[in-house]
């Protein structure tokens, strides 16, 4: 047992009207949207990354959050992060959590030892899912904090690191398998490069597109029935990162083969740093099926870095949801919260309150989405606004050639008449909703 939330009871839904900052306004895991729960809509899941193995430190400043499961390079005080992770999540009540290895275990002198670690705490977690309703979204592996990685991982220019990470992510498959996972993410980090100055960028690509293989090989090979998903994100740490966008991906995973065996974990602050909106990157991977997860942890639109915040934008996170719902909903994947406090969010309540703040946005994004959906004003203006291509002229067109449609445009029997794209009055649209 941990102390750190002693005093702080499980969260209920109070609705709407409450001003109770330790209720859920929106988030009501049982009410029905479209036709099914709430909570099997968002499949909510808490990230041990940041809410339990982040210290507070940022690029000027070291640790700021002084917790009782500090320091954390021992056994000892990794069980008790374990015991306040799993109180976190009665308090909270969602259905899911994520881990990379290096969150729930300490390092240990050799790969050995440090597997030894992981082994023990993923039996604890075993324990404690025994007894609970909770289950694992993803796990993944850290392979970008440890100086052996500061080259890259699977795109080291040492074969010895390729050959350490794919020993990592093993152990890390094996884990995610026994604790019955649903996805395994790998995020490249550090799978990109700081100059072109000592960089074989065709050939780092083609190591990663051989990593990647052999992951789906050995997902075949011990039987794990969950989905593969790659994590886009252009740069930080490294200045660049081949897993740039959605698009980049969806062209690496085609160029090695591996397009209908690896889906994409997309994140919201990941999409700013790229340039694109989040809805841009969810759009894309629904267009090419390629959606597999997604982790709400958005930017600050100032900064310019990935600060992980939890979201809190309804508008933004409506029309997210709304091209989730359109595409069908997540199968495997999920909403993951791999978002961070501020560092002066010292306390249990912060803690617990931004996890309840981001719900809640969630919730209400995605009941704004699912209204959205079935009042269909958005599908009828698309509809409208492409019908011309539902037309037998249209069809036989684009099946034809560049001489046939230039005699039809030459004679005048194509002309085109420019329409109004309706942006205003669809964002008036959007605007009801939200
Ligand atoms: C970092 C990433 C990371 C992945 C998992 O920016 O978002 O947390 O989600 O390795
Ligand atoms: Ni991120
Ligand atoms: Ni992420």
């Amino acid at each position: 047992m941990s102390t750190f939330f002693h005093d702080i009871a499980p969260i209920a839904y109070e609705g709407p009207e409450s001003t109770n900052p330790m209720a859920f306004r929106h988030y009501n895991p049982d009410e029905m949207l479209m036709g099914k729960r709430m909570e099997d809509h968002l499949r909510f899941a808490v990230a041990y990354w940041h809410s339990f193995a982040w210290e507070g430190n940022d690029p000027f400043g070291g640790q700021t959050f002084e917790r009782p499961w500090h320091p954390q390079d021992r056994m000892d005080t990794a069980r008790l992060k374990a015991d306040a992770a799993f109180e976190m999540f009665d308090i909270l009540g969602q259905p899911y959590f994520c881990w990379h290895d290096a969150d729930v275990r300490p390092e240990g002198d050799s790969f050995a030892e440090s597997l030894k670690n992981f082994e023990e705490i993923v039996s604890y977690f075993e324990e404690k899912m025994s007894t609970r309703k909770i289950k694992l979204l993803w796990g993944t592996a850290n392979m970008f904090s440890h100086r052996r990685w500061m080259s890259g991982a699977s795109t080291n220019p040492d074969p010895d690191v390729f050959a350490y990470s794919a020993a990592t992510v093993k152990t890390c498959m094996d884990a995610t398998l026994r604790l019955g996972g649903e996805n395994y993410v790998l995020w490249g980090g550090r799978e990109g490069y700081e100059t072109l100055l000592n960089t074989d960028l065709g050939r780092e690509l083609d190591h990663m597109g051989r990593f990647l293989n052999m992951v789906v090989d050995y997902k075949h090979k011990i039987g794990f029935k969950g989905a593969i998903l790659v994590e886009p994100k252009p740069q930080e740490p490294s200045k660049h990162q081949y897993d740039y966008d959605a698009a980049t991906c969806i062209g690496f995973l085609r160029k090695y083969g591996l397009e209908n065996e690896v889906k994409l974990n997309l994140e919201q602050g990941h999409a700013i740093l790229a340039g694109h909106s989040f809805e841009h990157e969810i759009a894309t991977a629904t267009a090419e099926g390629m959606l597999g997860s997604i982790d709400m942890n958005r930017n600050d639109y100032q900064s310019g870095w990935d600060t992980d915040q939890f979201p809190n934008n309804t508008p933004e996170v409506a029309l997210c949801y709304y091209h989730i719902l359109k595409s069908g909903g997540f199968t495997t994947g999920g909403t993951n919260f791999d978002a961070k406090l501020r560092r002066q969010s010292l306390d249990a309540e912060d803690l617990i309150a931004a996890h309840v703040g981001g719900m809640d946005i969630c919730a209400r994004g995605l009941k704004a989405a699912a209204a959205m959906m079935e009042d269909g004003g958005l599908e009828t203006a698309l509809n409208t606004r492409y019908a011309g291509w539902d037309t037998p002229e249209a069809k036989t067109m684009l099946a034809s050639d560049l001489d046939t449609i230039f005699t039809d445009v030459h004679n005048g029997k194509i002309s085109p008449a420019p329409k109004s794209g309706r942006q205003e009055i669809l964002e008036n649209y959007v605007n009801r909703f939200v």
